[in-house]
């Protein structure tokens, strides 16, 4: 009861704080595999109809976009290689479907954006199969110029059967060959697809796939690339959102920005060895840890939007690998740290109910844990099954939960603009404290934050403040002394704080 009076006074206190809402887009991200996310017709796959009937608890979360992996047809479970850009796998749906979940996702406030892949298509695209047929016949073809043909054997290229001629191919030993984005032809048909998606079909922008494979290993050309490809974007519609899968080092990512993509995911701060879950191993020293890591980013990358996030479906489960996984205080914490990040944070689904799994890529991507009950299949090729937290329905009515947790989170990012788009100052860091400020136009907050689940911690401001939002792991609350000056945190505490004489 504590807990839910708790929580109660944080969505008071937001509600009393009314700050001007910037309109800059979705700030909390929800990746969606919807294969395994919810089934609507009883053949035990996820479909676009099952997402639409979630679209309730979704917006409920606080989440105001959606990004859904590959839609279009394709002969794979997970999609990455598509055979038609203009349709959706029927496993899913159809494009009516479709309009119907972007039509339902805004009436929510949820904006939508779908996996583009463009490095490379399918061996059964109609573009590879006719190139391949004119190859073996010895006949010209404009779709053999489409992609990356050559006549001489080489690692990462693929015979094509009957005949001397090789394709490029790096993703799966043969089914999804690389197009050739040095062909203006090429580029002609990767405007047709954006303008389908992003005007007829009415999609929010796109997620990038494999950008650093483009050429592979030319970043000076895949960055031309990118700001082509944004640029075309930004003329079809206006303000569109893209997000690149540049899964590279910091320095390698700060220069793909130079692109003019709006974010970049931030791999450095995923998975088990990112900054994010690395700062809380050993004994101590973690916040100092995690704000070195946070300082270098925002240095490196100070103008563009930052993408940070935890996991994806290609990466292990980065709650089943944070130190001792059944330690449900530094789960919400990891969470908790993540969302106070700066620019839009993205979530895996089933990692607000800590979901886990690894190793084979399947393991990554299982079934959404709604109950014992309401699940869908399992994707092909899992080798290792299993859920470490309560299902979502046991979480939801557990108001000290770790999905009520992120609940909270989620709604104070969108409630305090300036957590996600404000610049960042470090005002004070130890071993175990961290103080920052974010300053947006002439609001600002200040977020403090004890990265010690052993001791309660104690801050001395400098000028008075209140509590404007307590988000607390456990049952201990946060105090700010009368003189409003001397702040103790609980272990794991969070607290945003709004600076009196700044805020009116
Ligand atoms: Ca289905
Ligand atoms: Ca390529």
């Amino acid at each position: 009861m504590k807990k839910l009076a708790c929580l109660l006074l944080v969505f008071l206190l937001l509600i009393a704080y009314v700050p001007s809402m910037a309109d800059n887009g979705a700030v909390n991200w929800y990746e969606v595999f919807v294969r395994s996310y919810q089934d609507s017709d009883g053949d035990g796959i996820g479909d676009l109809q099952g997402l639409i009937s979630r679209l309730d608890y979704i917006a409920d979360m606080g989440w105001d976009g959606l990004w859904l992996m590959p839609v279009m047809p394709s002969p794979s479970y997970h999609k990455y290689d598509v055979i038609d850009y203009y349709d959706i796998d029927s496993e899913y749906g159809t494009l009516e479907d479709m309009r119907m979940l972007i039509s339902e996702a805004h009436e929510r406030g949820i904006e939508i954006i779908i996996d583009m892949v463009i490095n490379h298509t399918s061996t059964q695209h109609p573009w590879f199969r006719t190139a391949c047929a004119a190859l073996r016949e010895g006949k010209e073809s404009p779709y053999i110029a489409y992609y990356n043909f050559q006549q001489h054997a080489e690692s990462a290229f693929i015979n094509v059967q009957g005949t001397d001629w090789y394709y490029e191919e790096r993703f799966s030993g043969g089914a999804m060959p690389d197009l050739n984005l040095e062909n203006e032809q090429v580029w002609e048909e990767l405007r047709k697809i954006a303008a389908f998606w992003l005007n007829d079909m009415g999609v929010d922008g796109f997620r990038l796939d494999a950008v650093t494979s483009y050429h592979t290993n030319n970043t000076d050309k895949n960055v031309k690339a990118l700001s082509r490809f944004k640029a075309i974007c930004e003329e079809l519609k206006e303000g569109s959102y893209l997000v690149g899968e540049c899964w590279a080092g910091l320095s390698v990512i700060a220069e793909y920005y130079q692109s003019g993509i709006d974010s970049f995911f931030l791999f450095p701060a995923s998975q088990a060895e990112g900054f994010i879950a690395s700062s809380m191993r050993g004994r101590s020293g973690h916040a100092e840890k995690f704000a070195k890591s946070y300082q270098n980013v925002l240095e490196a990358i100070p103008e563009g939007i930052l993408a940070p996030f935890l996991s994806n479906h290609d990466t292990g489960r980065t709650i089943g690998s944070v130190q001792g996984r059944s330690n449900i205080p530094i789960a919400k914490f990891v969470e908790g740290v993540l969302n106070m990040m700066t620019g839009r944070v993205f979530t895996y689904y089933g990692e607000e109910i800590g979901m886990v799994g690894s190793g084979d890529d399947p393991n990554k991507r299982l079934a959404m844990y709604w109950s014992d009950k309401d699940m869908t299949t399992q994707p092909p090729g899992v080798t290792q099954l299993e859920y470490a937290y309560p299902s979502w329905e046991k979480q939801a009515e557990d108001p000290s939960s770790l999905l009520n947790y992120c609940k909270t989170l989620y709604h104070v990012r969108k409630a305090f603009p300036m957590i996600a788009d404000g610049k960042n100052e470090f005002v004070y860091v130890d071993s175990e404290l961290l103080l920052m400020r974010r300053i947006l136009e002439n609001e600002s907050c200040l977020i403090a934050m004890n990265f010690s689940g052993k001791s309660a911690g104690s801050l001395v401001l400098n000028k008075s403040a209140a509590i404007a939002a307590d988000i607390e792991t456990g049952t201990e609350q946060a105090e700010l002394a009368e003189d409003g000056l001397t702040l103790s945190l609980p272990p794991y505490g969070i607290v945003i704080l709004t600076e009196g004489e700044e805020i009116k």
